[in-house]
């Protein structure tokens, strides 16, 4: 299964970010900005909450 992150600068996510990359998982990486972006339909359709973890 693909790995995919969502994540923004200076954000929890890169706590997320770390680990997968300590524990060498395979992932790609999708920056979104804070704000608006997050609350865009489509990032809404991955996260209804409009966070990143
Ligand atoms: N872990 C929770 C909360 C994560 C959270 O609050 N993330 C912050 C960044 S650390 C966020 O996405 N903030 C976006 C915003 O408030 O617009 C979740 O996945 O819903």
């Amino acid at each position: 299964m693909a790995i995919t992150l969502h994540h923004c600068h200076q954000a929890r996510s890169m706590r997320s970010f770390w680990l997968m990359n300590e524990i060498g998982l395979d992932f790609s990486v999708v920056v979104h900005e804070f704000g608006k972006e997050l609350r865009a339909t489509s990032y809404l359709a991955t996260n209804p909450l409009g966070r990143v973890p």
